[in-house]
């Protein structure tokens, strides 16, 4: 969904000033010795890493250095984190936690959701992402609904703030199988199991167990 900003304006965000001067933060105007494509922004964007993309602002034409965050509806009333009894319409600019760094979490990219597979080996693949100055430490899977898990192989670490890719490799027998992931941190966080007990007015930071179900035929 995107959202319309009210009134009509351009684009803004703001990012705290320690941020603003680490040495990960950075304008852009080269990808992988390119210059931009002007769909990412070029000719310059901004990238703050371990923040979410919409502080990230593209085609950037003025960076201002202030007191407090910037009153653009995309940093003072869009992307925030609202207390539950909060009505999104009504609530004034500034109400709730404005969305920064990114929360622990993993996905499982392959298999798809409601893919149907053949019974026999099967590598399951996915991401993690631990922001901040936390790594990703381990990823658990489970195909009996966290009953029991085993421990998938996380690949390297390509830097930073890139996701950690991880995979396992199972047999699976036929029938309807459930998969679910999971990712600690270094600092031994885990991700938070149901989504229900994240609930927020505008359904942001979800960042509970990935779970797919498939059709393994036989
Ligand atoms: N000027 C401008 N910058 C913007 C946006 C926008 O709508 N306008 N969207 C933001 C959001 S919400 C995201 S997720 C990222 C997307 O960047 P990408 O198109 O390079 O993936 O850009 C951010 N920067
Ligand atoms: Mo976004």
């Amino acid at each position: 969904m995107s959202e319309l900003a009210s009134p009509p304006q351009p684009y803004g965000s703001s990012i705290p000033l320690p941020k603003a001067l680490s040495c990960e933060v950075l304008l852009a105007w080269r990808m992988n010795g390119e210059p931009l494509p002007e769909l990412h922004g070029g000719p310059v964007r901004v990238v703050v890493p371990g923040f979410i993309g919409a502080r990230s602002v593209k085609w950037i034409t003025t960076i201002t250095v202030q007191i407090a965050p910037s009153d653009n509806y995309f940093q003072s009333t869009a992307y925030r984190l609202l207390p539950a009894d909060a009505d999104p319409e009504t609530a004034a600019p500034g109400a709730g936690l404005s969305l920064s760094s990114i929360a622990l979490n993993s996905d499982i990219l392959v298999p798809d959701d409601g893919a149907v597979i053949p019974a026999g080996p099967l590598t399951i693949r996915g991401y993690a992402f631990a922001g901040d100055d936390r790594g990703v430490a381990r990823v658990d899977v489970s195909l009996d609904d966290g009953v029991t898990w085993r421990q998938a192989c996380l690949q390297p670490q390509r830097g930073p703030w890139a996701w950690r890719l991880w995979s396992l490799g199972v047999e699976v027998p036929p029938g309807e199988l459930r998969i679910t992931a999971r990712a600690w941190d270094s600092t031994g966080a885990l991700q938070p199991e149901s989504a229900a007990a994240l609930w927020n007015p505008k359904g942001y930071a979800n960042n509970s167990w990935a779970r797919v179900t498939v059709n393994v035929c036989g």
